[in-house]
């Protein structure tokens, strides 16, 4: 399984949703699966976008919201698994791309373990799951109540295509009208 496979699959799987990306391979997947949709695309702030789809799901209980971040993000926000563990948001999905990696700087070790279902469901109030296969992705998802956190493990790191990088502006006018059903900004 590689990034993009999977993230198409999650995609698939909940397309209604709002979905908020972490830098790197999973920004890259994510415009990849959706066309560049009107995602929030944290293209550089590492360690931010649970934190944000937290405050997303927050703001707009109505529609569900998917939180798609690598593991290197997961475990420099790991304080943020805390938050949700605290908040237990009904409407948000986490969806950890787990590939040992810092793939985008280089392909570094991540050199902890990815321990990322087992911490969460340490911590408790979230339903967590482990895949290692496109065809696990959707049933992972429907399989019970959210919040959930589904660790997806990939082995092939293939680069899914579009940058990473973002144009932050235009990002911020195309999700706020895609959450709020006003017309973009910009
Ligand atoms: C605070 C901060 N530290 C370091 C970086 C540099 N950096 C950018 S992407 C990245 C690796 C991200 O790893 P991961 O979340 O696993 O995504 P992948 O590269 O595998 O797609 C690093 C270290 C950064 N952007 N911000």
């Amino acid at each position: 399984m590689n990034a993009a496979d999977a993230v198409r699959a999650v995609v698939d799987a909940v397309p209604d949703a709002l979905f908020v990306s972490s830098l790197g391979t999973a920004t890259s997947a994510l415009r990849a699966a959706t066309g560049d949709g009107p995602h929030l695309y944290m293209g550089g702030s590492m360690g931010s976008a649970l934190a944000a789809a937290l405050g997303v799901a927050d703001c707009r209980p109505e529609r569900r919201v998917v939180s798609i971040i690598g593991d290197g993000e997961a475990v420099m926000g790991a304080g943020s698994l805390w938050a949700l563990a605290g908040l237990k948001p009904e409407n948000l999905l986490v969806v950890v791309l787990a590939d040992g990696h810092y793939t985008i700087t280089g392909g570094q070790q991540l050199g902890v373990p990815g321990a990322f279902s087992a911490v969460a469901e340490a911590l408790g109030g979230v339903r967590t799951e482990t895949v290692e296969s496109v065809q696990e992705i959707a049933p992972a998802i429907g399989a019970g109540p959210w919040p959930a956190l589904v660790e997806v493990r990939y082995a092939e790191r293939v680069w899914p295509g579009p940058s990473p990088f973002v144009d932050c502006p235009l990002v911020r006018s195309r999700f706020t009208a895609a959450a709020t059903g006003e017309p973009a900004a910009i």
